[in-house]
């Protein structure tokens, strides 16, 4: 699953820093800037725990990325 491949250390929500290794490591957004990755995390993190959990994981990919039809 994609979330397991976000969520490093398998805590069950992604951390910046995770986000951070995550969205470098996919071709199309090698160059992202730190500020973006930030922004990225806070939009997605909708109870602004600082975490991305599963269900805005979800939402993330889908409305962003348009990549439901791989989950
Ligand atoms: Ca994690």
């Amino acid at each position: 699953m994609i979330f397991n491949k976000y969520d490093e250390d398998g805590d069950g929500r992604i951390s910046l820093a995770e986000l951070r290794r995550a969205i470098r490591s996919d071709a199309y957004t090698k160059d992202i800037p730190e500020h973006t990755v930030r922004r990225i995390l806070k939009r997605a993190d909708e109870d602004a725990s600082g975490y991305i959990e599963y269900p805005e994981f979800l939402k993330m990919v889908c409305n962003d990325f348009m990549k439901c039809f791989t989950l």
